[in-house]
């Protein structure tokens, strides 16, 4: 398969960490990494506008294969003119491929080799099945710029030959996937799993290797309940020493400030997660005093922004705590919308200031400021 298109130009590679800047080019647009994506599950990053969400700085975004199939149906999208078309973004869009809701909806699942079978729960619960062929058609209908292989994430704790029967299985649906996906404009990404265990990870990397050429890497299966150092004991050295140097690597569904940080410093060039609309939603501001929750009573008086350090639209706007703790409390709709705001730009300037930090060959200070930083604290 020609993915041509799809090229990643590393300009600058930091010299004390595993940090790189790079460039990945795709149809609708370059992006500069080290990156995070906002999340659209459902073809909208919930509450805020696509001019907003350009504004704020997003270079790319994110939608899910499984939401947007139970609906609106990827024939209703492809009617109407593919993804980009349909939700009126026009930049680079990545879409999961359904692997994650194998965990996250679990008992609701039935997993085989021929693919999976969901009981759509939160949807009419109607059955469907997917087989990774099934999968890569849908991707395809909805022609985002980049597509992510079916693969079976598994939560943590969890017996490690059910790990390697996870893993086992997201190779093979990986080839299927490889073979399945021959749209020349979209770039299918295989995923690493394993868990853990940093054996079963360089197992399952080699084999998405030996399958030929993915223009990129996601690492699944992180972030599923364990702690931080759990994950960069095999996160750190999978990235930083086995994972091909040209390829962009995207560290899936993680997206709290300090772990990009570090996950950075390992090499990691995208991520993406729900977490700054999911808690902006609920009142939560990321800021460089550490996590804030407005429906804290101490905000009723205060007059500042929600960060006087930020320079996003919200805190430079006029935008008081005192405002925005009023809309959380009494549950007006713009007080989540301003905070997933200022949490997504937050993000989205955080990765901005590595990239230059990486670009000035300064990233080592970066990490070590950040971790000294009060922001780095609800940790
Ligand atoms: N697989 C897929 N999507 C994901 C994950 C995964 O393992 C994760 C794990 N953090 C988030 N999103 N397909
Ligand atoms: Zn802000």
């Amino acid at each position: 398969m020609d993915q041509s298109l799809f090229t990643y130009d590393i300009i600058a590679e930091d010299p004390k960490t595993h940090a790189r800047a790079g460039v990945l080019h795709t149809p609708h647009g370059d992006i500069e990494t080290p990156i995070f994506m906002p999340v659209g599950t459902r073809a909208t990053v919930k509450g805020v506008p696509w001019e907003t969400v350009k504004d704020l700085g997003a270079q790319i975004v994110l939608s899910n294969t499984y939401h947007l199939a139970m609906r609106p149906g990827a024939d209703l999208i492809d009617e109407m003119g593919g993804l980009h078309s349909f939700m009126n973004w026009h930049g680079p869009i990545l879409t999961d491929s359904g692997g994650f809701q194998i965990f996250s909806h679990s008992d609701a699942v039935k997993l085989s080799d021929k693919g999976v079978r969901f009981i759509a729960t939160d949807y009419d619960g109607s059955h469907v099945f997917w087989s990774p062929e099934d999968n890569m058609a849908i991707a395809q209908k909805l022609g985002s710029d980049i597509c992510m292989q079916l693969d079976q994430c598994i939560g943590y704790p969890a017996e490690r030959r059910d790990v390697q029967r996870a893993m086992d299985l997201s190779s093979r649906w990986a080839e299927r996937c490889y073979k399945a996906h021959t749209r020349p404009d979209q770039a299918l990404f295989g995923i690493v799993q394993g868990g853990m265990h940093l054996d079963l990870r360089i197992k399952s990397l080699e084999r998405l290797e030996e399958m030929g050429s993915f223009p990129g890497y996601g690492i699944g299966g992180y972030s599923v309940g364990e702690d931080h150092e759990t994950m960069f004991e095999s996160l750190e050295p999978l990235a930083a020493e086995y994972m091909p140097k040209g390829k962009p690597r995207y560290l899936m569904g993680v997206g709290n400030p300090t772990t990009l940080v570090r996950g950075v410093a390992c090499g990691i060039d995208m991520f993406d997660c729900v977490l700054p609309t999911r808690t902006g939603r609920m009142g939560t501001a990321f800021s460089s005093e550490g996590r804030l929750n407005f429906r804290n009573a101490r905000f009723a008086h205060d007059g500042g922004p929600v960060d006087p350090q930020c320079t996003c639209p919200v805190c430079t706007g006029g935008y008081t705590r005192a405002h925005i703790r009023h809309m959380v409390t009494v549950k007006e709709m713009l007080g989540g919308i301003l905070l997933s705001m200022h949490n997504i730009y937050y993000l989205l300037d955080l990765m901005r200031r590595a990239r230059q930090a990486i670009i000035d060959g300064t990233y080592s200070e970066f990490v070590n400021d950040w971790m000294a930083s009060p922001a780095a604290k609800d940790y």
